[in-house]
């Protein structure tokens, strides 16, 4: 495998997966870079017990094969990490992906040389490797937070992390196991903990909102269906607002009768999953219509948490719901219930230190033999911002996003010439149905790429004014819902300390961003400067 090929491609996630398969197809010679020993991106890490996606797993799969889509049956409605990771497998293997893979490796640094036009990428071990295009598909949720809680480091029983569980599950029976962060992470693993260990304590520093999944296995006369109807489903979803085939309630909330918005709700409710948050029209851009839906759900945790004070504690009191990422559970609230399970709640005794065997609050020591960190990501922009990629000019991603990403179409960032991030800040990504996104995305990076190599073209970069004008649309986009209103969010980049809050996503609609990159490809790229060598 030689050191200098035409495209390097770091990640080996869905969105790395298919670079790789485009790139290689198309005839380019490509170098894979890859952290983990194999492929999988974030569902190669987060292989904690109750991992599961909150897309249906019809929907959370590749598209741009048909025979790759026949080649593959889900089990179930909402697939488990482990199902996903060997789906991904089997891409790999049908694709024959590995070989253009270098696996544990860890990129450090990337920079832009203008002499020869091509990008040199070092890894932790001083390896380096160059090519003309760098392709960045490395995850929205991939950059670990590691909580900077005072004596953290002196704990001395078990540390696991969601985002780096060990391959084979720890044994937590007869242990007092104690679990920090209660996103999606925490409330998938809390029931399974609660079943597992002696007692749990779960320290809740912001609650949030969880709808339950009524997973179940997919019958052999549903996949048969799934198959048929798949070209019909992907049509619907190619344009939709989140890239899958579901749209809201007919009506917005507030010109519903109540009767009407219950059953609406209920329906909403009992299908699960994320699809709550956009039971109504005007449930994202109106707070009268979200608090009716918020209302709605708040009554559900108090009907199955039998202690009303656990109830209350339960409840989010910082954000309309859906406005910070609705989580998916398999009997969270109901864990609450259970003799051996406490709620904490950090709001009202804050952590003060851990300790050799404890997590202390201002209240009290709460004994602990394991600690389950459920902490989250620097997300969107931290496994980039690690990168640091430097351009030609000498300016740094790092200095050029100090004030929030500034991104074109979300896939390119000025003074910094053939530098793609899939899945950047800057585009619908966490919104909408990645595995869609990712195609989206790649499709139209690698059309650019072929479209540069036909005609000569050396350097491709953003002007930056249409960098500027992209990015004032993400923000004016933003602006006219209520996402901005969760002070926690880390879709603001709230759940790190020192990161500047900027709302990173695209919220206009996957169906829009794609119209959108259509068209710039076919006004021949406007925005873009292409020179010619
Ligand atoms: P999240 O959603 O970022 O959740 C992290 C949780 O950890 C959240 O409850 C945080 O509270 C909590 N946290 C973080 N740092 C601390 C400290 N220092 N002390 C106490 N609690 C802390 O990450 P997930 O992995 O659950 O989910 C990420 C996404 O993956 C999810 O949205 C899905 O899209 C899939 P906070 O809210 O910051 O107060």
């Amino acid at each position: 495998m030689s050191n200098e090929t035409d495209v390097i491609v770091i990640g080996a996630g869905f969105a790395g997966l298919y670079a790789v398969h485009r790139a290689a197809s198309a005839g380019l010679s490509v170098t894979a870079l890859e952290a983990a020993p194999d492929v999988g991106g974030t569902w190669y890490w987060n292989r904690y017990p109750g991992a599961r996606c909150d897309v249906e797993s019809v929907d959370y799969s590749y598209s741009f094969d048909d025979a790759l889509q026949g080649s593959w049956t889900w089990s179930e409605r909402f697939a488990a990490q482990p199902e996903i990771l060997a789906y991904l497998g089997h891409v790999a293997d049908r694709f024959e992906l590995r070989r253009h893979y270098r696996f544990g490796v860890d990129v450090v640094a990337a920079a832009f040389t203008q002499a020869d036009g091509r990008w040199q990428v070092r890894t932790a071990t001083g390896e380096t490797f160059t090519a003309q295009f760098l392709l960045c598909a490395t995850g929205c949720l991939s950059a670990l937070n590691r909580p900077n809680i005072p004596g953290v480091d002196d704990f001395a029983g078990e540390v696991y992390f969601t985002a780096a569980w060990p391959r084979e599950d720890p044994e937590l029976r007869g242990k007092r196991v104690g679990l920090i962060g209660t996103g999606s992470s925490g409330i998938q693993v809390a029931p399974i903990l609660a079943g597992q260990a002696e007692q749990l304590v779960v320290f809740q520093r912001s609650a949030n909102y969880t709808i339950p999944m009524p997973n179940r296995p997919w019958s052999p006369t549903e996949q048969v269906q799934i198959q048929e109807e798949y070209p019909e489903r992907r049509r619907a979803s190619a344009y939709a607002s989140a890239g899958t085939p579901h749209g809201t309630y007919h009506k917005n909330a507030v010109d519903a009768d109540p009767q009407e918005r219950l059953d609406a709700l209920w329906k909403r409710w009992r299908e699960g999953g994320v699809l709550f948050a956009k039971t109504f029209p005007d449930q994202s851009s109106n707070l009268a219509a979200n608090d009716i839906a918020r209302e709605f759900a708040e009554e559900r945790i108090r009907d199955i948490v039998t202690d009303p004070v656990v109830a209350a504690d339960l409840i989010p009191d910082d954000h309309p719901i859906g406005t910070k990422r609705i989580c998916t559970d398999a009997g969270y609230y109901a864990t609450f219930n259970r003799d051996n399970v406490r709620l904490v709640n950090l709001r009202r005794e804050p952590i003060e230190a851990i300790t050799a065997d404890a997590v202390r609050t201002t209240e009290a020591s709460y004994p602990c033999d394991v600690l389950v960190f459920a902490t989250g990501f620097d997300a969107m922009t931290g496994a980039l911002n690690r990168i640091d990629p430097t351009g030609p000019r000498g300016e740094r991603l790092h200095d050029i996003w100090a004030d929030g990403p500034v991104t074109f179409l979300g896939l390119m960032v000025p003074g910094l010439p053939n530098l793609f991030t899939i899945s950047g800040p800057g585009a619908p990504s966490v919104l909408a149905n990645m595995v869609l996104h990712a195609e989206v995305q790649v499709d139209w990076v690698m059309d650019l790429v072929l479209t540069a190599r036909r005609r000569g073209v050396r350097e491709i970069e953003p002007r930056r004014d249409a960098a500027q004008s992209w990015t004032a649309a993400v923000a004016t986009a933003a602006a006219k819902t209520l996402f901005p209103k969760a002070a926690s969010s880390w879709y603001l980049g709230a759940n790190i300390e020192g990161k500047k809050r900027v709302f990173m996503p695209y919220t206009g609609g996957f169906g829009t961003y794609r119209r959108h990159c259509d068209d710039v490809a076919r006004e021949d790229y406007a925005g873009l400067v292409l020179t010619t060598r």
